[in-house]
């Protein structure tokens, strides 16, 4: 899948092509980016997601916005996390400056996800990483405050950790399997499905089991199968075949394909989901021709 990273931060579109598996991350650089003027950092991702949107129309637009919140400076950096000082030594000296003397050195990274579908439909993620702010810059890895930042739980800052580290704990990461599970929510709301009991048992157990149920719950309409539906494809409605099959790998783990087909010319368009039971999802993978509006 490909999607526009509407970010000039080369940082963030390295760890989202780690963070989300299957995906060709593209980063918009652009000199014509709207001011991030939002209060929240979901107002300022929106911003540029809505910019991304004008200039890649009908293309999957991402876009990220994130900060460094300090209990003892009331939040601040916050939403103005980039824009506090120049992006390393200097904003780091800052922060440091601003703290010397104070004992609460409380703090969190927080990023917000938003993830535009080519029909226009919007899908977030949020993901949190709380720590501290250590008493001197270490490490080389990251970027921004990672030389200062010392994760709940650790002795070293995220920049000694490293980037293996970043990839599975970061706040970016976990907006990054929020969004994962929230899209592979939608596309599975979004197509359609066959009327086997005997699977719908099997699925609403696996999906009661764990929080991904408050998503899908009982409005989950898929079951595996094959039925005939109609889709719009280029304006025009046409017959479509949808197959839904899913199955558990393991207690813990189903296996979810998708697939719609509209186009007896085209591959078959197909989601792979490996979702786990605590709603987070594995991996994405499609193949095949874009999908349609259904
Ligand atoms: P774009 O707006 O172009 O995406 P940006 O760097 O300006 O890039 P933000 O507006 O989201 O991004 O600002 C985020 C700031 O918060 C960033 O400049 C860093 O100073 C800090 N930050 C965010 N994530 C971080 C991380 O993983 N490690 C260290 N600092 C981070």
């Amino acid at each position: 899948m490909r999607a526009w990273l509407c970010s000039r931060n080369a940082h963030k579109a390295r760890e989202l092509e780690r963070l989300l598996p299957g995906w060709e991350i593209e980063p918009l650089d652009s000199d014509a980016y709207p001011p991030e003027t939002g209060d929240t950092y979901y107002a300022n991702a929106r911003i540029k997601a809505d910019f991304g949107r004008s200039a890649a129309p009908g293309e999957w637009i991402l876009a990220e916005d994130s900060g460094l919140e300090v209990a003892a400076l009331d939040g601040r950096p916050g939403v103005q996390s980039a824009r506090y000082a120049p992006e390393g030594a200097p904003a780091i000296a800052k922060l440091l400056g601003e703290l010397e003397g104070v004992a609460e050195r409380g703090a969190r990274y927080v990023s917000e996800l938003v993830c535009l579908r080519p029909d226009g439909e919007e899908v977030r993620g949020t993901g949190t990483l709380t720590g501290r702010i250590a008493g001197e810059p270490r490490g080389t890895e990251g970027f921004g405050y990672d030389p200062v930042f010392v994760p709940e739980g650790e002795d070293c800052t995220v920049a000694e950790l490293g980037n293996a580290w970043k990839e599975k704990h970061s706040h970016r990461a976990r907006a990054a399997r929020a969004l994962l599970a929230a899209l592979g929510a939608v596309v599975l709301l979004a197509g359609c499905g066959g009327t086997d009991r005997t699977s719908k048992r099997v699925l609403r157990a696996f999906f009661a089991g764990g929080p991904v149920a408050r998503k899908l719950g009982t409005r989950f309409p898929h079951a595996p199968g094959t039925l005939p539906c109609t889709v719009r494809d280029r304006g025009k409605t046409v017959q479509a075949t949808c197959a839904t099959d899913i199955s558990l790998v393991k207690p813990a783990r189903a296996v979810v394909t998708l697939t719609e087909a509209w186009n007896h010319g085209a591959k078959a368009h197909t989601w792979f989901f490996f979702i786990r039971r605590d709603g987070t999802v594995q991996s994405v993978i499609q193949e095949g021709a874009p999908a349609p509006q259904s």
